[in-house]
């Protein structure tokens, strides 16, 4: 029998804004002065992942090593780098569907929180006038393991109240797909099939959704 859903979990960075741009171009630029090369393709290995975890990637695609000293002045360069980017933001960069989306979870009572990797969720959700859509927030400064483990999923539920069975969360990444599973939440797909089958239903944008489809679909 399907299970009802009592809260939204959403990701942030691929789902409610494309800040994923943002990411590689912040992260390119780093890898030129290091003298490594660094596609879009590869960026996709971020995706979802750490800051961190972001920094050791391309260090291995490069086989570099760093000093901590180094390796914690090229995290903050690159966040600067980052900041940049973000303060231009503006509604304008929700993507398309979101808000119409999140406005009839609303009207049906379903509640709603944010499940991010990003240090920088709060600052993004301000930026685009969201923040206040978002009855719990989890993001990087939250959270100590990063996706695919379900910390910062459990730990949204936990801050609503609900159970996770009664959780789905949205992610563009497969990471975070996993981490939906591995906290027993149903999961839906915001991108390509190829990289999200996994999930339980897979959209390529919110303006393919509703709150009929989700309940007919979950
Ligand atoms: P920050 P999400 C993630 O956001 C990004 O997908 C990932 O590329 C980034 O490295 C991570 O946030 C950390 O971001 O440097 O801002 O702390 O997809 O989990 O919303
Ligand atoms: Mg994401």
């Amino acid at each position: 029998m399907k299970k009802p859903i009592h809260a939204c979990i959403f990701d942030l960075d691929g789902v409610i804004v494309d800040t994923a741009k943002y990411h590689f171009l912040a992260w390119q630029k780093l890898a030129q002065e290091m003298d490594i090369p660094f596609t879009e393709a590869d960026n996709e290995q971020l995706k979802g992942v750490s800051r961190v975890e972001s920094l050791k990637i391309i260090l291995a695609l490069g086989g570099k090593t760093l000093s901590q000293e180094a390796f914690d002045a090229k995290m903050t360069q690159k966040n600067e780098e980052f900041l940049g980017y973000i303060s231009q933001m503006t509604p304008k960069d929700i993507l398309s569907g979101v808000k119409q989306f999140l406005d009839e979870l609303k009207e049906n009572k379903v509640n709603i929180a944010l499940g991010s990797a990003s240090k920088n969720a709060r600052t993004i959700l301000t930026q685009i006038k969201m923040i206040d859509y978002f009855e719990v927030i989890m993001d990087g400064t939250n959270i100590s393991e990063a996706k695919p483990n379900p910390e910062v999923f459990l730990k949204a539920a936990e801050g609503l109240g609900i159970s996770p069975e009664f959780c789905v969360v949205f992610e563009d990444a497969e990471k975070g797909v996993e981490a939906a599973h591995q906290g027993g939440m149903r999961a839906v797909g915001v991108g390509s099939p190829e990289v999200l089958h996994k999930a339980e239903m897979i959209i390529s944008g919110f303006e393919e959704m509703n709150y009929r489809i989700m309940t007919e679909n979950l």
